[in-house]
Parts: structure tokens; C-alpha cells; sequence
């Protein structure tokens, strides 16, 4: 039996979305789980958005009517020690903090729960707007929570957010420096609570 080197290495690099209806086609809430931080339908409403989206034929919207910091949540299985790129696309009508910290004036975009670890995020109203991130996984961590998310903590805000495409793949691991590692700043409640150093990269 003759291998095929090359087209092993091929398949081995192809980058798998970890993302489960990555674009909100279905939009199963035992896939992707709203969250928010005034969680009533006076203060924020999740939609599956028919008539605007990027692909496919929907999207997910997420309109926070009051002051508030909500998003929609999946959780992935992951390796540990590996680095992951999460990326999606945002857009965004009137999205403005109303009680926004000047340091920390966060928008829209995507983040990983219960971190500061975010992308870069969308204020105001701006089209559909590729956004990324990357993030080291902790030595015994096994899952990632991907929200995306329309405000943050003590950066509450007001608008429009819609989200589709959202991607989560295993990158080179020597993808770049100063990756920020999940597990270090993951909080006490996480599953993970890993205890251990690491022993290498
Ligand atoms: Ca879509």
C-alpha cells in the first residue's frame, strides 16, 4: 500500500470549522445558547433574521433595547496546549454604550466567556465586518466557549448586533506571539480549573 505523504499532510492542514451551525441557519438554542446580562424581553431580544444575513439564509440578531450585555453562546471541544483562531462576521445598526468606561468602550464582536479575551469590536452602525481572534488553550482544557456578544461587563450598550459565520479552527501553534492562554484567565467556575504547569509548549 503506497501512501500518499502529501495528501496526508494536505487533509492534516485543513482547517476544520469547530463551530456547529456556524451560520444560524437553524439556530437550535441547545446549540447556541442566549445569554444575557438583563435577560427580559423589554431589555434585549434574539432573532433569527431572515432578511439580513451574510450567507446562506440567515443570521442571528440580537437587539439589547435597554442599557444591557447579552450574547449567544456555544461551547466547542478543544485539545489543550493548542492555539485556535475564532473569527465571524458582525454588523451593526446604532450600537452605542450608554454607560461605557472611556478605557474599555466595547462594542459588538466575538469574545470567549468569562475573559477579557475578545475581537476587535463594531460601535455605531457599520456593514458586515470580518473580525478575529486567537487564543491559547490551557494544558488540560478540553472546551472553549465562543460567545458572540453585544456589550460587556460594565461596558453595557445599546443597539443592534447580527452575526454570521462563525468559525473556530486549530491554527499553527507558532501562529503568532503573545497569544493569550484561555486557562490563565478562565474564571473559578470553569470545569477546567487546571492545577498543573505546564511542562512544555
Ligand atoms: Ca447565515
Amino acid at each position: 500500500m503506497i501512501l500518499c505523504f502529501s495528501c496526508l499532510t494536505g487533509l492534516a492542514q485543513a482547517a476544520t470549522n469547530l463551530i456547529s451551525d456556524p451560520g444560524f441557519e437553524t439556530m437550535d438554542p441547545s446549540v447556541w445558547k442566549p445569554t444575557s446580562w438583563q435577560n427580559n424581553p423589554q431589555s434585549v431580544r434574539f432573532n433569527k433574521d431572515l432578511k439580513v444575513f451574510r450567507s446562506g439564509k440567515a443570521a442571528v440578531r440580537i437587539e439589547n433595547l435597554k442599557d444591557n450585555d447579552s450574547g449567544i453562546l456555544q461551547t466547542i471541544p478543544v485539545k489543550p496546549n493548542r492555539v485556535y483562531q475564532i473569527s465571524g462576521w458582525v454588523k451593526t445598526l446604532k450600537v452605542q454604550g450608554v454607560q461605557s468606561q472611556k478605557n474599555q468602550n466595547i462594542g459588538a464582536g466575538l469574545c470567549l466567556e468569562n475573559t477579557w479575551i475578545h475581537s476587535d469590536t463594531l460601535k455605531n452602525t457599520q456593514q458586515w465586518t470580518f473580525v478575529k481572534f486567537l487564543v491559547r488553550t490551557g494544558t488540560a482544557q478540553t472546551t472553549l466557549p465562543i460567545v458572540c456578544r453585544i456589550g460587556y461587563w460594565g461596558n453595557t450598550v445599546k443597539g443592534v448586533a447580527w452575526f454570521d459565520d462563525i468559525g473556530a479552527e486549530m491554527v499553527d501553534a507558532s501562529a503568532g506571539q503573545n497569544i493569550p492562554v484561555y486557562g490563565a484567565m478562565a474564571n473559578p467556575n470553569a470545569p477546567h480549573k487546571a492545577k498543573t504547569k505546564p511542562k512544555h509548549q
